[in-house]
């Protein structure tokens, strides 16, 4: 099997701040964060701006170019910039990234879904929260739609090509991958993929290992084993380490961090970024399983390198 491409997902776009004290908000949290994940094990860091006076997420390319350029100076890692965003923000606004800093690798959400975490907010008091819009924006969730129309899609394909940019294609849900597979016959998307199995959101597809064994035999259908490589995210604890496991199994790839999971263990707050990574990184090698460097894993996906980035 190829070595293992460890994605650490850092501070995501619907983690509460309340939800953890543990989550890195500011430029210079994020990059430190970053490095210790690399150090880790990670060959790759997920990014997300949020405003460092409210903690808010945001689409400001100065936030991301800070974050961007903090992590280079500190680190050989690869940096992958969200395109996703939150509902509060249009599709414009998500791409300006990639023609403001043409990253390596940029997030490309395959499809349209409810995307909620209205659930959460059931755990707090008004008193808990830490920053006044937390508390609409989590019970705002249950009336959101992620949209990702096919116009959409075909700008963010277009620009990230434009770019030079590589695509991380988000699966939410196995329609997801049609949708890929439409891109990739009308000559938008180019062979090879690289791509996250998305599991747990609720609006998406569920974490059953079902679900991945699925999501995959699907992909060799429609695109050939030869022609993707893939990764898992399973949102939630416990489902973050045992699909990553599984991956790890299938010869897949895996994503770990505080965007998609909160808990070390059982109720038990991971106090990093790095040790979700940690942990994987015990679990692969445990496994038998090689970790990717950043380096490795810039060949495995095909990357142009970080000296052609604009940052
Ligand atoms: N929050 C994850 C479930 C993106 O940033 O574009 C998916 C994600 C999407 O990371
Ligand atoms: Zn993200």
């Amino acid at each position: 099997m190829e070595k293992l491409i460890i994605t650490a997902a850092l501070t995501g776009n619907v983690t509460l701040p309340t939800q953890t004290q543990y989550l890195p908000i500011t430029p210079q949290q994020i990059a430190e964060d970053a490095k210790r994940c690399a150090d880790a094990g990670a060959a790759s860091v997920h990014i997300h701006g949020r405003d460092p006076k409210t903690s808010k997420p945001t689409t400001d390319p100065a936030v991301y170019r800070e974050i961007a350029t903090l992590i280079k100076e500190k680190s050989n890692v690869i940096v992958c910039i969200t395109t996703g965003g939150t509902i509060h923000m249009t599709a414009a606004e998500r791409i300006q990234v990639v023609p403001a800093l043409k990253p390596e690798l940029a997030t490309f959400n395959m499809g349209s879904i409810n995307f909620s975490i209205h659930p959460i907010a059931k755990r707090y008091k008004d008193s808990d929260y830490k920053f006044p819009w937390e508390k609409e924006f989590a019970e705002g969730s249950k009336s959101w739609i992620f949209p990702n129309t096919f116009t959409d899609i075909e700008h963010f394909c277009k620009t990230m090509t434009e770019n030079d940019t590589k695509p991380e294609h988000e699966a939410y849900d196995v329609g997801h991958l049609y949708n890929m597979q439409y891109t990739v016959k009308s000559g938008l998307s180019k062979l090879p993929l690289w791509l996250q199995f998305v599991t747990g959101i609720l609006g998406g597809i569920g974490s059953d290992p079902e679900n991945i064994m699925y999501m995959k035999q699907t992909c060799d259908r429609l695109f050939g084993p030869e022609n993707y490589k893939w990764s898992v995210i399973g949102a939630g604890y416990p489902a973050e380490f045992n699909l990553a496991t599984l991956a790890i199994l299938m010869g897949g790839h895996a994503r770990v961090g505080l965007e998609d999971n909160i808990y070390i263990s059982k109720g038990v707050l991971a106090k990093s970024n790095a040790e979700l990574v940690e942990k994987i990184v015990r679990i692969a090698r445990e496994l038998g399983r090689e970790i990717a460097t950043p380096d490795e894993a810039r060949q495995i996906l095909g990357l142009k390198g970080k000296d052609k980035v604009n940052y």
